[in-house]
């Protein structure tokens, strides 16, 4: 039956991983997926999702299906997450926000949805560079996939005028999506000042504005400041779409907990969306699976929880800027001359360091430092045990 087919390429980002358990050498370094450690280089269980766990057990919940939106109360604290409780949309019951399986799962259903229903256009555009599954899955929806200026390579900075000239040139009612917080891989984020001239241009143009948002709270270590993009685009009146992963913020990567929200502009054509949404779910995945949602229920629910949860997105958070300090410092130690402020400015879980893909490959090869092709590291992977050694490395390829 497969006699003809061919391998598929492999993930950029995950690939890293394989060639990392690959290296027998014992200095070996992964940089590369995106996950916290804490600074011995462990997973870190946040503290309010231990506490969230207890109080599962304690409760002794069955294990009936959920409906194909998932846990009603996820969505519910989800959406207020993310838009703030008192945001308009909310009160008047005109946001669908349904349970995803994770940002990535989020992100095929607002694919798949918008390519089934949006009429006005077929092409996403999507910032350069972007998170690899961008680049692959939103043409798997059945969306044309183009791209938009965003990153400046001399300035290691955001290129705002190609931006802006971008989005001017773009077909009216397009679909754009942007990056909500701590932009995957450059870590660069535009300004408030700047998400106000890219709300107008987009209202201007009339665009269809998605947006993911994988790093609420993780990112700034401020749940509020971190959706500030979001609901400055709800606020101007803009029919979003929007990603959400807990992967990150609650550290709950292999539970697989999202959620995906459209806006309707009456209630009447949010139970049309709810409806069709529900029916595409049913075919995909029937409906998703209870863990993750009652964990992140009661993370954000019980106020008690949620109190500790502040504290454990501000030591990620904390850990991270720290950890990019630690990696500048030991750069200057090591004898670098260059500039690597742009690392310290970056936000987020990654530094674009702006080493270049023969540096990577030095990196790796000499040094068995792990990052991806780009240049991106994974910040939350440095820690104590490892940070001067990355930065002699780094030295040592760029000199
Ligand atoms: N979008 C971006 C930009 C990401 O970096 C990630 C990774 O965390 C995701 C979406 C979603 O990942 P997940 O499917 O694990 O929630
Ligand atoms: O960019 C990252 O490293 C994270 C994790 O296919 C990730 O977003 C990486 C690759 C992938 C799914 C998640």
């Amino acid at each position: 039956a497969w006699a003809g087919i061919e391998a598929a390429p492999p993930d950029p980002i995950f690939g890293v991983t394989s060639a990392f358990r690959a290296d027998k050498d014992s200095k070996k370094v992964l940089l590369g997926v995106g996950a916290y450690r804490d600074d011995a280089g462990k997973p870190w269980v946040l503290p309010c999702v231990r506490k969230a766990e207890e109080m599962i057990q304690s409760k002794q919940y069955n294990h009936e299906y959920a409906v194909q939106s998932g846990v009603a109360e996820f969505a519910k604290l989800a959406a207020e997450l993310a838009f703030g409780k008192d945001a308009c949309i909310l009160q008047h019951g005109l946001n669908l926000t349904v349970q995803s399986l994770s940002g990535t799962g989020a992100l095929r259903l607002a694919g798949d949805f918008i390519s089934k229903f949006y009429t006005h256009s077929k092409v996403i555009y999507v910032p350069t560079p972007t998170w690899a599954v961008h680049n692959v899955l939103f043409k798997i929806s059945g969306l044309d996939l183009k791209h938009y200026t965003y990153y400046d390579p001399k300035t290691i900075g955001l290129d705002f005028c190609g931006m802006c000239e971008s989005i001017r040139n773009m077909p009216e009612r397009a679909i754009i999506l942007f990056h909500a917080r701590a932009h995957n891989p450059t870590g660069i984020d535009p300004s408030m000042e700047q998400w106000e001239e890219i709300s107008n241009l987009c209202k201007e143009r009339k665009l269809f504005v998605l947006f993911d948002m994988a790093y609420q709270g993780f990112a700034s270590g401020d749940l509020d400041s971190d959706a500030g993009a979001v609901r400055k685009f709800v606020d101007d009146g803009q029919q979003v779409a929007l990603c959400q992963s807990f992967s990150k913020n609650m550290g709950l990567y292999g539970e697989r907990i999202g959620a995906c929200t459209l806006i309707a502009q009456s209630k009447e054509e949010q139970a049309k969306l709810k409806s069709q949404m529900n029916f595409l779910i049913r075919h995909m995945y029937s409906n998703p699976p209870l863990y993750g949602a009652r964990v992140a229920m009661h993370v954000m629910g019980d106020p008690e929880l949620r109190c500790q949860w502040l504290e454990d997105i501000k030591t990620m958070s904390a850990r991270i800027k720290t950890a990019r300090q630690q990696l500048v410092d030991g750069l200057k130690k090591a004898g670098s001359q260059k500039d690597w402020a742009h690392i310290l400015n970056q936000i987020g879980m990654f530094s674009f360091t702006g080493l270049t893909k023969e540096q990577v490959l030095k990196m790796t090869k000499e040094h068995h430092v792990y990052l991806t092709m780009n240049g991106r590291i994974s910040v939350a992977s440095l820690g104590s045990n490892n940070v001067e050694y990355v930065a002699n490395a780094m030295h040592a390829v760029t000199k």
